[in-house]
């Protein structure tokens, strides 16, 4: 255990050193406590869902590991995520997909479900104190499997889909008024193809009239919000996505919502980070998918890789920490799936952290002034700044677990509950 003065001492530390750099410790605290993480619910089950049909997973998204221990029902799902957000420091949120919904046992197919199949999470996050964000489920579904939903050729098939994201968007108004907290609606559909096609323009055409019925019911924006997820490839789309970038970035500026950029859906070369302050210049917000590809669109564990601290930094620079929802992707059934939260919540913080302690405004006046050697010394020091003091400082005031103390807390739960599940 590290003792409190321990922690103190370091921090009264830190905070002199940050402040001769011009770096306000305590205004970066203030801002980082504000920050509010969507986590998301299906690491907990690996993608898995409550559905009365048990469909394989779908839609290109693969999930691997057979860690024991995984959520099996509502109740033991909210426990592990109350678990997991005990470790963690700051107020939070949870990410909810439709095929989360309480249906009692009965088959309630995805144009059939409702509010009252989300209560039980609405009076979960009310106790809790926390906001809720969701999900339209376009895939792991009979309807899905062609490959195509909202885009596909057949009538019946997008009608089915656009009810579907219909409902799903006003049980997110639902959430939102009820919990008097904006509740975010992200759509991602899978839809494309192995192969190359000959018609992208036909698929393309299809889904942006399939997104103009679904977007021609307004929703208060005090209780909801809408993004568009696009992606770059899937298993089993490697050819072709009908909703790239392009194409969601195109329909979100005219339509006035948000983009979701995640972090694993750009070529892998291609920095995330360096698309924030240009689409600032023309979006009010986005939401962030932060997740981490190794070699490909892989939803691994979320770390403090160069990436992320980039991704951090042009937010914090641009000073649009209000502007940008994060939300994290990733789902790994390898590894304890309550650590696997823990360690993508405290990472994403702790790069907020670095990039909130960065002498910006030293950084600056070096490059107004072209003196650009001592712009990359500075950066270069930067880098071993005491950011883990001020770190161990924030999670003490929290009251959650510093440092490394927190993994015996999941150890010890992995030991009494999840070994405990068949
Ligand atoms: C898929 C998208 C999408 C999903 C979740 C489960 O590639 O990233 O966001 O991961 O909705
Ligand atoms: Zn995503």
């Amino acid at each position: 255990m590290t003792r409190n003065s321990e922690v103190e001492n370091a921090f009264g530390a830190a905070r002199d050193r940050y402040a001769r750099l011009g770096v306000d410790v305590d205004a970066a605290l203030k801002r980082l406590e504000a920050l509010a993480i969507s986590l998301q619910c299906w690491q907990g089950d690996d993608v898995g869902g409550f559905e009365k049909s048990d469909t394989a997973l779908g839609g290109g998204l693969a999930v691997t590991g057979n860690h024991p221990g995984k959520a099996r029902n509502h109740d033991e799902l909210r426990r592990d995520m109350e678990k997991a957000l005990s470790l963690i420091p700051g107020c939070h949120r949870v990410n909810l997909h439709a095929i989360y919904g309480e249906f009692g046992g009965k088959k309630v197919d995805r144009d059939a479900i409702g509010p009252e199949h989300f209560q039980g999470w609405i009076d979960w996050a009310r106790a809790q104190g926390i906001g809720l964000d969701f999900n339209a489920t376009c895939f792991s579904h009979p309807k899905a499997d062609s490959g195509f939903t909202l885009s596909s050729r057949d009538a019946a098939t997008r009608a089915f889909w656009i009810d579907h994201v219909q409902r799903c968007r006003a049980i997110s108004a639902h959430v939102g008024r009820e919990l008097k907290n904006t509740c975010v609606h992200n759509l991602w559909v899978p839809d494309g193809s192995k192969d190359l096609p000959v018609d992208r323009f036909g698929h393309r055409a299809r889904l942006r009239e399939s997104l103009d019925e679904i977007f021609a019911e307004s929703h208060d924006r005090a209780h909801m919000v809408d993004s568009v997820e696009s992606k770059l490839f899937g298993l089993g789309s490697e050819a072709f996505v009908v909703g790239s970038h392009e194409f969601y970035l195109g329909y979100a500026l005219t339509k006035g919502l948000m983009v979701c950029l995640d972090t694993g859906h750009f070529h892998p070369t291609e920095s995330v980070a360096d698309k924030i302050p240009s689409l600032l210049q023309f979006c009010d917000e986005l939401l962030l998918h932060v997740s981490r590809g190794v070699r490909w669109d892989s939803d691994h564990v979320v770390i403090v890789d160069d990436e992320l601290r980039r991704l951090a930094e042009e937010i914090v620079r641009a000073q649009a920490l209000d502007r940008v929802r994060v939300a994290l992707d990733f789902f790994d059934g390898s590894i304890n799936r309550i650590g696997a939260w823990v360690i993508g919540v405290r990472a994403a913080q702790r790069a907020f952290l670095m990039a909130l302690l960065e002498p910006h405004a030293k950084l600056k006046e070096y490059e107004d002034k072209g003196e650009l050697f001592a712009r990359l010394g500075l950066m270069e020091e930067a880098k071993t700044l005491p950011i883990g003091a001020v770190w161990d400082y924030f999670c003490r005031t929290q009251e959650v677990p510093v440092g490394e103390s927190w993994i015996d807390a999941v150890r010890r739960y992995e030991k009494d509950v999840l070994s405990k599940r068949s």
